[in-house]
């Protein structure tokens, strides 16, 4: 009887401990920057003043279900990241409208309050035909300006056409900027789509305060010079008063093109550009996630039972998990990674029945052959190693393709001993920093590839080049013997970086800038070009 009620004693003095531990470990990020520090500063700071975001891709896409109207939230960094910035600046967000039913709910100029559930702020659809979408979206932005600003060997595709319908519709998206801007009002540009809108903003308003972040890397001069309209997107670039990349490392690369390529004056002490009487700063602002509200939710009851839900349904209970979530690009390196898991298998059979890969795979760009070819591969990939190794029910990688809702996916980095980021190049890679703000339990290992903008702030993880097998493969070997407290130290370190650095951080270090410049040129208007 005594040790039954020592035994009870011990278990709720246990329980007690854990829950202290995870209320202490909660108001460890109570300073961190949130929504709300957002919102007070935009509310501050804008005095009034428009803020426009533009992007190609939609946050909300509105579909038909049957006859019914339904909508979901969009994949990808870039949507997720800005639409906390909207909701808190109750901006207007004007993007192509890319759903079937997307105009079903919109008024004649194309605009719709969302979140639909829980409106903050308006989106502005613009239609494109098919010959648009092919020629500026699925041509130029990714058979062009994607493979030419990654380094993955993929020959880019230059058309005279698919350069002249970019155009078109880089000035379709100028216009409905000019539809809904107010005097002074600041435009927010997002990525290679986008590069030519500004320079035709300011010939109309060169009151306009106009900012653009590249979300992808930008090469090096040798690798940019082979580009045929090198002259006018560059132009089109320069149009912007900032110009944000994720790195110091792209934006020097950029600095030294515009050197090479155009005639300018670059200033490297203040990262400026002036070229016909025009300044643009460029500026590194690496990008983030919502850490605390991903942080809180993986710590969450219902997270938790989530977790087990999947050690069931995936047969992963007494086994390690290993872990990719990614939209099914080539520069992502999945391929890479499952050479890397077949040569583990291999060489350390004591894994087999041990540890499971689970890789979450949302296919992306799917008319163009290069993204179909990544799906076979991956898909042929999965079935060779689960043929040459799966053994008495156990399934050595399981792949799940298709768009998860971004809820289910974290307990998947919850439940994850280890996770794999093993990009062939990459802007920066939100992945590697949702893994370490879910994995709120201290155990976790993070594999990275030094080709992610994310290698430079998360020194943590263990970094490994995805093109030498038999390094990766060693490095999944010692991610799952890697002892218990080395895992948690790795990780706080990490998860303070991405604390202090978050989603919220760069907003606010890009609002500042851009706001600081807005007001500098009432002060002092540039000349007339
Ligand atoms: P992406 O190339 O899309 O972003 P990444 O930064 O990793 O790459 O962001 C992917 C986002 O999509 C993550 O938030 C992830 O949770 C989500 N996601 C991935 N697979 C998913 C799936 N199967 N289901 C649901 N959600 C999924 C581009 C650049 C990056 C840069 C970002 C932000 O290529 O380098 O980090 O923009 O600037």
């Amino acid at each position: 009887m005594e040790d039954f009620l020592e035994k009870s004693m011990s278990r709720l003095r246990r329980a007690s401990e854990r829950a202290a531990e995870r209320t202490a470990k909660m108001h460890t990020f109570d300073h961190v920057d949130t929504r709300e520090t957002l919102e007070e500063l935009v509310g501050r700071k804008l005095k009034g003043r428009k803020l426009i975001l533009v992007s190609n891709r939609e946050p909300y896409a509105h579909v038909y279900q049957g006859e019914d109207v339904t909508w979901f939230r969009s994949a990808g960094g870039l949507t997720i990241a800005l639409d906390s910035m909207a909701a808190a600046c109750q901006a207007v967000w004007i993007c192509h409208g890319g759903g079937n039913a997307d105009f079903t709910v919109t008024d004649p100029q194309g605009r719709v309050a969302v979140p639909p559930d829980r409106p903050r702020y308006t989106l502005k659809r613009l239609r494109l035909s098919r010959e648009e979408e092919q020629g500026y979206y699925e041509g130029f932005s990714n058979e062009t300006l994607w493979p030419l600003c990654h380094v993955t060997y993929t020959r880019p595709r230059f058309s005279f056409k698919d350069w002249q319908t970019y155009q078109a519709v880089n000035d379709k998206f100028a216009k409905a900027v000019l539809e809904e801007a107010d005097e002074g009002s600041i435009v927010f540009l997002q990525d290679y789509h986008l590069s030519l809108v500004a320079s035709m903003l300011k010939k109309e308003r060169p009151d306009l305060t106009t900012v653009l972040f590249w979300h992808i890397p930008w090469p090096n001069p040798e690798i940019f010079r082979i580009f045929p309209w090198k002259t006018e997107l560059l132009d089109g670039l320069l149009s912007n008063d900032i110009l944000g990349f994720h790195l110091r490392y792209h934006a020097e690369n950029f600095m030294e093109t515009v050197g090479l390529e155009l005639e300018c004056q670059a200033d490297w002490d203040r990262m400026l550009i002036r070229r016909q009487q025009r300044s643009s700063r460029v500026r590194a602002y690496p990008i983030s996630i919502d850490f605390k509200g991903i942080f809180e939710q993986a710590e969450s009851s219902s997270v938790v039972r989530a977790c087990q839900d999947l050690r069931r349904q995936f047969r992963l209970t007494g086994r390690k998990v290993g872990l990719g979530v990614d939209r099914l690009d080539y520069t992502k390196g999945i391929p890479e990674r499952l050479d890397a898991l077949d040569r583990l298998f291999e060489r350390y059979p004591e894994h087999r029945g041990q540890f499971t890969f689970v890789q979450v795979g949302t296919p992306s760009r799917t008319h163009l052959e290069d993204y179909k070819q990544v799906v076979s591969t991956v898909e042929q990939r999965c079935d060779e190693v689960n043929e040459k190794y799966g053994q008495d029910g156990w399934q050595p990688v399981v792949f799940l393709k298709g768009h998860q809702n971004f809820d289910t996916l974290i307990p998947f980095y919850k439940l994850a001993d280890l996770c794999l980021v093993s990009s062939l190049h990459d802007g920066m890679n939100l992945v590697a920093k949702e893994f370490v703000a879910a994995s709120s339990n201290d155990r976790g290992v993070l594999i990275l590839s030094p080709f992610t903008g994310a290698a430079r702030e998360l020194e943590q993880a263990l970094l490994v080049n995805p093109y030498d097998t038999e390094a990766f493969a060693e490095s999944i070997h010692q991610a799952l013997s890697m002892p218990a407290e080395d895992q948690k130290v790795r990780l706080e370190r990490m998860r303070h970086t991405v604390a202090e650095n978050n989603i919220y951080t760069w907003a606010q270090a890009i609002l500042n800038d851009v706001v600081r410049l807005a007001e500098d040129s009432q002060i002092n208007p540039a000349p007339a070009a």
